[in-house]
This record gives C-alpha cells, sequence and structure tokens, in this order.
C-alpha cells in the first residue's frame, strides 16, 4: 500500500471556500472516519459534517476512484470554508488519521508514476499557472493538449520504424530479409529531421509568447527616457525631471500590448561622472541594453544620426517632436513625443519586429528551454545519423537512430532520468 497524501490545494490566506485533497490507496478509509455522511457514490459533492478535534465543519466531500482521478490514485477532496484555522484542522485531521503532508508537485507526479500525464502535461500546467498574458497560457494549454507530446512520439514511431527494418537486417541475416537501403532510410531521417527543425524554429516566437519583450531605453541624460518610460506604462512609474542624472539605476516595468507582455527598462543617462553611484548606473545601462531583446536608443535632436553601441537590434526614437521645427535627419526612426503621450507607435513597431501577431495564429509553440535542448541535440544526433547512413555499417547507423529516439524521449520523459523528472514537478507549487 503506497503512502497517502494530503495538502491544500487552493492559495493560502482567506477566502470563501478552500478545497484540501488527500491522495492514495488509503484515502477513502481515512476521510470515512470523518467526514459523514461519506459520499455514496464517485465524483459527486456531498454536503456532511467534517468533525475536527475542536470544532464541526460544515463542508463538501467528493471523492474519485482510481484510476480515474487526477493522480490515479484514490483522491478525496474537501471543500470547506477558506482560511488558515479551518484547513489547518482539516489538514491535521487527516493526518492524524494516517496520510502525510504531500511534497510540492506530489500529486502531479504520482499522475505522471500512474501515466496520467506526460512530462509535457506537467511543464504545461506550470507555464498555466505561471502565465501572464493569454499568449502564455495558450503556450502552457497547448502543453496541456499534449500538442508537443502527440508530435514527438509520431517522429519517434518513424524513427523506431527505421530502427526495427535495421535491427531485423541484423538479427536475422539468414532470413534474407530486404536490406534496407542507404537512400530510403536517409529519406525518412531527413523527413524527420525537417520537422525538428521546424519545431526549433518557433522557439524565438515561443520566448516572445512566454516571457514578453524585454526592451531597454537608452540614451543621452534628458532626452525623455523615463518620461517615455511613464508614457509606454499609461503610469507615472519613473522620476522625470530637467536634472541632468536623475535616474541612476535600472527600473523594469511590463505592460501588455495585443497580449504580448512588454517589458520596459528604463536607465541611467549614459554619460561621464564623476559620481561613483552614476557610473555604476551608466555600467547597468550599458548591460541592459546588451541583454534587451530590443533597444530603443533616445535622442532629443534632430539631426542625430548616432548609433548606439550594442550588438541587440536597435531603434532610433526621435523624441520631443512637439519642439521639432524641422523633421527629423533620419527616416528609419521614429518621432515621438512623451508629453502628448502619443507614444504606441514603439509599441507597434516592436511588435511587428517580432513578428508577434503570428502567435495567435501559431498551433504549436516551443516555449520551453528544456525541451529546445532535447530538440537541439536530437537534430545533432539525426544530423549524425543521416552521415553514418552512407558511411558506416547498419549497428552504427541503428544505435544512432536510436540515441536520437532516446533523446526525443526525454521531452516527454518516456525515456527521462529520475533527477529530471523530480526537477519538474519540485517546481509546483504545494497541493498540485
Ligand atoms: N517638450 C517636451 N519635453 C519633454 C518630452 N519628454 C520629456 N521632456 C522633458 O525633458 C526633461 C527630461 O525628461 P526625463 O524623462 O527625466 O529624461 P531622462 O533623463 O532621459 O529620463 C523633463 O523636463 C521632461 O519634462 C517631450 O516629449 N516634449
Ligand atoms: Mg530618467
Amino acid at each position: 500500500m503506497n503512502t497517502t497524501i494530503v495538502a491544500l490545494s487552493t492559495a493560502r490566506g482567506r477566502s470563501a471556500i478552500a478545497v484540501v485533497r488527500m491522495s492514495g490507496d488509503d484515502a477513502i478509509n481515512i476521510a470515512k472516519k470523518f467526514f459523514e455522511p461519506f459520499p455514496k457514490n464517485p465524483n459527486m459533492l456531498k454536503v456532511g459534517v467534517l468533525h475536527t478535534e475542536r470544532f464541526d465543519e460544515h463542508a463538501m466531500c467528493v471523492y474519485f476512484s482510481a484510476p480515474h482521478s487526477y493522480t490515479g490514485e484514490n483522491t478525496v477532496e474537501f471543500h470547506c470554508h477558506g482560511g488558515t484555522a479551518v484547513c489547518q484542522a482539516v489538514i491535521e485531521q487527516c493526518i492524524k488519521n494516517g496520510a502525510v503532508p504531500a511534497q510540492n508537485g506530489e500529486f502531479s507526479k504520482r499522475a505522471f508514476i500512474n501515466g496520467k500525464q506526460n512530462l509535457t502535461n506537467a511543464e504545461g500546467i506550470i507555464e498555466m499557472i505561471d502565465a501572464e498574458t493569454a499568449s502564455a497560457a495558450k503556450a502552457g494549454a497547448n502543453l496541456l493538449e499534449n500538442k508537443l507530446g502527440k508530435k514527438v512520439i509520431d517522429l519517434q514511431n518513424v524513427l523506431l520504424d527505421t530502427l526495427s527494418a535495421c535491427e531485423a537486417a541484423l538479427d536475422y541475416p539468414e532470413e534474407d530479409l530486404e536490406l534496407p537501403t542507404v537512400a530510403g532510410t536517409q529519406i525518412k531521417l531527413k523527413e524527420v529531421e525537417k520537422e525538428i527543425q521546424n519545431l526549433i524554429s518557433t522557439a524565438t516566437l515561443g520566448k516572445v509568447a512566454k516571457y514578453g519583450i524585454n526592451v531597454a531605453i537608452v540614451g543621452a541624460p534628458n532626452v525623455g527616457k523615463s518620461s517615455l518610460l511613464n508614457a509606454l506604462l499609461g503610469t507615472e512609474r519613473a522620476i522625470v525631471s530637467d536634472i541632468q542624472g536623475t535616474t541612476r539605476d535600472t527600473l523594469s516595468e511590463s505592460v501588455n500590448y495585443k497580449d504580448i507582455k512588454f517589458n520596459f527598462i528604463d536607465t541611467a543617462g549614459i554619460r561621464e561622472s564623476s559620481d561613483v553611484v552614476e557610473q555604476e548606473g551608466v555600467r547597468r545601462a550599458q548591460k541592459a541594453a546588451d541583454s534587451a531583446d530590443v533597444v530603443l536608443h533616445i535622442t532629443d535632436n534632430p539631426t542625430d544620426r548616432s548609433v548606439y553601441p550594442t550588438v541587440r537590434p536597435q531603434i532610433r526614437v526621435f523624441n520631443k517632436s512637439d519642439l521639432f521645427v524641422e523633421p527629423p535627419c533620419c527616416a528609419d526612426s521614429l518621432i515621438v513625443s512623451a508629453k502628448s503621450g502619443n507614444v504606441d507607435i514603439i509599441k507597434s513597431t516592436i511588435y511587428e519586429m517580432f513578428s508577434a501577431g503570428e502567435i495567435e495564429n501559431s498551433d504549436l509553440l516551443i516555449t520551453n528551454e528544456r525541451h529546445l535542448s532535447c530538440l537541439n541535440q536530437a537534430k545533432n544526433q539525426i544530423e549524425q545519423a543521416i552521415a553514418s547512413c552512407s558511411n558506416s555499417t547498419l549497428d552504427i547507423v541503428s544505435s544512432a537512430i536510436k540515441q536520437v529516439w532516446e533523446t526525443l524521449g526525454e521531452i516527454t520523459g518516456s525515456t527521462a532520468q529520475e533527477d529530471i523528472i523530480d526537477r519538474i514537478y519540485s517546481k509546483f507549487c504545494l497541493g498540485k
């Protein structure tokens, strides 16, 4: 018999309702000891009394019989009054009758062990919980719906077909089996390679969907960087003044635009300074620029053609257009006025630049670093397998294909190692 675990599944703190969940072989027996009348049938919420040590709680109870539950085990949920003391008393009652407190992610890990979900499903749940925009939630939902999992299994099956043809020829040479041709095997492998490459190429957009776009706002002092930040956010977040060196540290704030998260980073004005604090601010500004997805190089001089020294993509933005007598010099730049507040052109330009509009129509995006690293590894391995078809013996080809198959399996967890599985589930919150 396995242990029965218990945890609060809803958020901690004051609320109308909270859900305490138990899972394990003994969950139903334990619940029957202090909840009455216990529901006669599974999957039905039943109102009743939950006897705790110090008071009776009017609650609802539902049970799910193994394997028809989230974890695949017997599961009981108590829907009780929210709040710290009630929940604590319910959990204590479960523990007193034989349950043990769950670890982070233990319910979901049990679901994985019982074949109820694969690793990409689990990672989808984490992405859903963490999502701050609908784009990020959709990426998580796709994982949860097993879109990536299915794709990976399809690719693995193609590899398995090729592999079994090679293995049969190796294992039963006396059977006079038709040997797989080099060209035939290569064609199949190239198909898989192309599919892997297609998945890899969605990762750039996937990153935008999941994390948004990091935009560093840089330039000389007093050109209006902080004013632009405020205009972009629509709030007076940063201090604005005509005193040079007002912004001394970097300041980050996010805003959603058409379902994409824009993370703007306001920075200290770049200039020579003897002030050590300001020098550090300038150093941080440079660092923010060099790690941003795109840099907004702000200037208020209409003849300024300078380029900001960074390897990251940059957009020149002429600010204070309300003061310009002549239009600024460079056609490829943006012209705005933080004072007028009309700065949406900055957001729409960046949105276009990152093709963020495609996110809505895309069916499957790679949003997870672990998946990307498995896919990159699988791509290297399949390239080697393709090469080995023309210059190696069948047993080498066969073992090269097997490697690719295993690497792809790590994505869903079918061939993943215990420590990777543990790491993924430990990211869950308690009670999930
Ligand atoms: N006329 C005008 N003044 C602006 C505009 N944007 C900023 N300023 C002024 O320029 C000065 C410096 O602005 P600030 O945002 O602190 O610049 P930063 O040092 O680059 O962050 C302040 O007095 C702002 O009011 C603008 O679009 N038009
Ligand atoms: Mg500033």
